[in-house]
């Protein structure tokens, strides 16, 4: 029999079928050497420290794989999670946090563009935002390295919890409106509460479409 599927159907059956597998964590990576290699492909959380990467990565699988805190800078690592060999999601370190040592930062820096410059299995970034603050400086300095690199990206707002509902069409139209000239940036932004287990179905959808 023909396969009339359309393509959101399709995607709605990989989200169904990729979303409900058990998920683990598989390797750290420290520094350049130790960023390992899987024949699967690849998407990643970026944004500023504390904005929710772990949160969110946990609210999309369902469960806590990623550890979160209240304190900035928890995540010192590259960490890779493994989704029933089909996909693998890498909670990065977060930039923008004053307390790092110098030595510290810059080794991050390294780690992360070695890794972003290089990841030819990496479908899709997602940049984190924060709903409160909306794009800070240091996120746009990152959206802007982002489009040098032609790493495509694309933005996700946390904590939309934080803010009332009434402010959500109009803080996604404003986002929207500076993505216009980022050429990385995928054009619209997807907005998301972990807490509230808000956004996670779009998310997942984005996701399914970029593999
Ligand atoms: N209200 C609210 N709080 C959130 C949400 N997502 C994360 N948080 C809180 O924000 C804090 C930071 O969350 P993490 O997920 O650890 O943030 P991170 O970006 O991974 O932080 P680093 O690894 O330190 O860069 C924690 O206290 C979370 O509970 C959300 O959707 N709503
Ligand atoms: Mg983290």
């Amino acid at each position: 029999m023909a396969n009339h599927q359309t393509d959101e159907q399709k995607i709605i059956q990989v989200v169904k079928s990729l979303f409900k597998n058990p998920c683990t964590f598989v390797a750290g990576a420290q520094n350049v050497e130790r960023i390992p290699q899987y024949p699967f492909p690849e998407v990643a959380f970026w944004g500023r420290s504390n904005v929710g990467k772990s949160s969110l990565l946990n609210g999309l699988i369902g469960t806590t794989v990623a550890r979160t805190s209240n304190t900035p800078g928890r995540t010192q690592q590259l960490n890779f999670f493994n989704l029933a060999d089909r996909l693998i999601l890498v909670d990065m370190p977060g930039y923008g946090f004053a307390n790092v040592p110098l030595k510290i930062k810059y080794s991050w820096e390294e780690l992360i563009a070695a890794y972003l410059e290089a990841r030819d299995q990496l479908k899709c970034l997602y940049l984190l935002i924060d709903a409160r603050h909306g794009f800070k400086d240091n996120d746009i300095e990152m959206m802007n390295y982002l489009n040098q690199i032609g790493c495509i990206y694309q933005v996700v707002v946390t904590k939309a919890d934080k803010i009332s509902l009434a402010a959500h069409p109009k803080l996604k139209e404003a986002m929207e409106e500076t993505l216009k000239s980022h050429g990385a940036a995928l054009p619209s932004v997807i907005l998301t509460s972990a807490e509230r287990k808000q956004g996670m179905h779009e998310l997942q959808q984005s996701i399914a479409k970029v593999l």
